[in-house]
């Protein structure tokens, strides 16, 4: 007999208890369960008061406490425990039962899992969730995949407990079949580490460039935050460099170890990018950047190579100074994002999802990391043109990149006078010259590969693959 639970959460450490406090609080009955039952006891003896909660201490219990088609969510830890629990739970529902997986699974393993799913007449949906504890509790940015089926059935409750955007619209929306929310989590994650990298290069610049103290710089981040940069991240670090270490009394920045540490969604996607054949240089050189700055033995060894020593700017250039680094860092930014949406076009041709891009930027207003004011413009610019090829094809933006390209390039021609390293802020202006040159040394590039590999060319002035005799008398055939 089925139960009456609307939906049920299994894995009740912090983001699955979190949820299933979001679904209760929202009037949902919600099934919980967990390996260790101390957990869900816990939880009800906590949180009961907040909702309607069916504890169950079995599996049996669990699925038998749910209303049909059962909506059963899984917050356990990636990986191979994702897999322990489904092997644990799908014998024992029924065919049109759900089972959605809001843990931080590579896209690749949900578009296994779905696909295994299915042939048993099961639903597996892989949903990204980002917002942290905070977010599971009062409002995620939410990112289901799985079939439109499901999504009818489900996607009204995950929009009820999802974040709101200003103008009030859900940050949920059904992102495409088998892993395409998974795979927009992952790169949501990659957008996430290349903001974050550009916001500590503007603060190293300002710091050694400018000459600013944090606190100083802590205005600076307030002041962007009233502007266009307007933004959870930029809010954020300006609270983070104005905090005072209690122990020492020293700005808390110049108390934490400089080395960054990270978990593999931003990997993954300069992983997955290099796969399809995407530059997303800005992701590559954040997480490269974290990933030096670990390694201490070679930065050890690397402290004493000949360069200048940063000599802050006169006071006089500083302020100019710090405006052309929001020009730098706006502009780094939209390209980050270029890259981004080129990767998530990339991937729904690969991968048959039909991606709405301006409502993917629009359900990443509220709830997550990268939430910001600038995502309206996204959507505002896929709403002007669905097929946009990229975001710098778009007027307004392309307007903005080519008003702050001076304030750019006086940035990064700074940072490698004084010794600054800008990786993200150099790789994003390249990236934009590249996309403007008419022409790329690419050309000298292919008769490299041609004189070594005998690999062919195209020429501009006619059709057809062409090769040149390197080693003879340098006559070139046409090959096809
Ligand atoms: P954890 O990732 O720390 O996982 C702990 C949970 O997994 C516990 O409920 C634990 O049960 C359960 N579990 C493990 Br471990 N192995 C199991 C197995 N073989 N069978 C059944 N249950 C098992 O929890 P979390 O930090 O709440 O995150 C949950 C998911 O959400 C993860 O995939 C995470 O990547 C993702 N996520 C986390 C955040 C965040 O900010 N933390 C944000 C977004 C997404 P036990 O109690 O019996 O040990």
């Amino acid at each position: 007999m089925a139960g009456t639970a609307q939906i049920g959460v299994t894995g009740l450490a912090v983001m699955g208890r979190n949820l299933a406090r979001n679904f209760a609080r929202h009037g949902y009955a919600v099934a919980v369960h967990n390996r260790t039952a101390s957990r869900t006891r816990d939880l009800v003896e906590q949180f009961g008061h907040e909702g309607t909660f069916v504890p169950a201490e079995t599996a049996e219990e669990f699925v038998a406490a749910l209303e049909r088609p059962r909506r059963l969510v899984v917050m356990v830890k990636a990986g191979a425990p994702t897999d322990a629990v489904i092997d644990e739970f799908a014998p024992l529902l029924e065919p049109g039962d759900m089972i959605i997986d809001g843990g931080n699974a590579h896209f690749a393993d949900t578009r296994r899992r779905e696909a295994a799913l299915r042939e048993r007449g099961l639903h597996f949906v892989g949903t990204g969730i980002s917002g942290g504890e905070e977010g599971a509790l009062n409002g995620p940015s939410i990112m289901p995949g799985g079939s439109e089926e499901s999504y009818a059935s489900l996607g009204p409750m995950l929009e009820t407990i999802s974040a709101k955007a200003d103008d009030g619209s859900p940050c949920c929306t059904h992102i495409g079949a088998d892993g395409a929310g998974h795979f927009v989590k992952m790169v949501h994650n990659g957008i996430e580490y290349a903001d974050m990298q550009l916001i500590a290069e503007a603060y190293d610049l300002l710091r050694q460039g400018a000459g600013y103290d944090p606190a100083r710089i802590a205005e600076v981040f307030r002041d962007w935050n009233a502007g266009r940069l307007d933004s959870y991240l930029i809010e954020i670090t300006a609270e983070v460099l104005a905090h005072i270490d209690a122990a020492t009394g020293q700005p808390f920045v110049d108390v934490v170890l400089d080395q960054a540490e990270q978990k593999g969604t931003g990997r993954w996607t300069v992983q997955i990018a290099l796969d399809l054949g995407v530059p997303v240089n800005g992701i590559a050189e954040a997480v490269f950047a974290r990933s030096l700055s670990g390694h201490a033995g070679q930065r050890a060894v690397g402290r004493g190579l000949a360069g200048p020593a940063p000599v802050a700017l006169p006071a006089d250039e500083a302020a100019l100074f710090a405006d052309q680094v929001e020009q730098a860092l706006y502009a780094s930014k939209v390209v980050s994002y270029t890259q981004g949406f080129h990767q998530l076009q990339a991937a729904g041709e690969e991968y048959d999802w039909t991606l709405d891009l301006g409502a993917i930027a629009g359900i990443w207003r509220g709830g997550c990391i990268i939430r910001a004011a600038f995502l309206d413009r996204i959507t505002a610019a896929y709403a002007k043109d669905p097929a946009l090829p990229s975001l710098l094809a778009d007027e307004q933006f392309a307007a903005e990149l080519g008003a702050a390209q001076n304030g750019w390039r006086t940035v990064v021609a700074t940072a490698a006078r004084l010794g600054i390293p800008a990786p993200g802020f150099a790789t994003a202006l390249a990236y934009y010259d590249a996309l403007r040159a008419p022409r790329l040394p690419a050309a000298l590039t292919q008769g490299q590969r041609d004189f070594f590999g005998a690999h062919t060319y195209h020429r501009v002035d006619r059709d057809g693959v062409f090769h040149t005799d390197w080693s003879g008398d340098r006559a070139e055939t046409q090959q096809s």
